[in-house]
């Protein structure tokens, strides 16, 4: 399985894997890398030989046009940009009833040593605005994306959602954690997914319609040569 997150624009020097393997916007931290050389290549108008070398056929080609080609990898690189824009508005916190106590509070997240190529212990605490909620760690985690997954299990208490932010692999678990006597806990294990399922909009979990006290869980699955995303009921209560 090509990997499309390791060697970042790399590939570029090969072939343009970058465009067929769009799942890379997933990451913030890839669409910081391509930015990066978006600036480059505005700089310094470079091109890969490969592109740059002229057609043998007259006729133009839109694969092979160093200026298609350019505005392709801008146009990707400025939606990788919104994408991580709308990533970091996460950060600022979300708002949910963690503790089940009638009050709102926010989440939010901190990473800590953890450098832009996922050096370091990379640790993820996720604190809350209600100070006697405690913080908890998620780890090895690049920071990452936070969801209000509402009371699945209907204990009275919002449930949080984290997708870790990571410089490798387009395969990350998705974590469930509710908030127990004992402390914060797993709902359900981490649930595998793949950025082809983020891609087409299958969120991990959400409650049953059909039967309570239950969820459903939607994974990726590597089976046949194949990523498959298959969704399954699970009792949570
Ligand atoms: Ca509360
Ligand atoms: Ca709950």
């Amino acid at each position: 399985m090509s990997d499309c997150c390791n060697g970042g624009f790399e590939s570029l020097s090969h072939q343009m894997v970058v465009f067929h393997d769009l799942r890379c916007q997933i990451s913030d931290l890839r669409c910081h890398k391509l930015l990066a050389v978006a600036e480059a290549l505005e700089a310094t108008s470079y091109l890969p030989s490969f592109i740059l070398k002229p057609s043998n056929s007259h006729t133009p080609n839109h694969k092979t046009n160093p200026k298609n080609m350019k505005k392709l990898i801008l146009t990707t690189l400025t939606f990788c940009s919104s994408l991580f824009i709308a990533q970091q508005a996460s950060e600022k916190g979300i708002l949910g009833d963690f503790d089940g106590n009638g009050t709102k509070e926010y989440a939010y997240t901190k990473v800590s040593d953890c450098n832009d190529d996922c050096d370091g212990k990379c640790e993820t605490t996720i604190y809350f605005s209600d100070k006697k909620i405690k913080p908890f760690v998620i780890s090895p985690a690049k920071n990452g994306g936070l969801f209000n997954l509402g009371d699945l299990n209907e204990d009275g208490k919002d449930e949080v959602g984290f997708y870790p932010g990571w410089c490798t692999s387009c395969w990350h678990g998705f974590h469930v954690y509710t908030l127990s006597k004992a402390g914060w806990k797993p709902l359900v294990p981490a649930i595998s997914t793949h950025c082809s399922q983020w891609e087409e909009e299958k969120f991990p979990i959400k409650k049953d319609p059909k039967k309570k006290g239950y969820v459903i869980i939607t994974s990726s699955q590597w089976e046949d040569d194949d990523i498959k995303i298959k969704s399954s009921s699970v009792k949570v209560n």
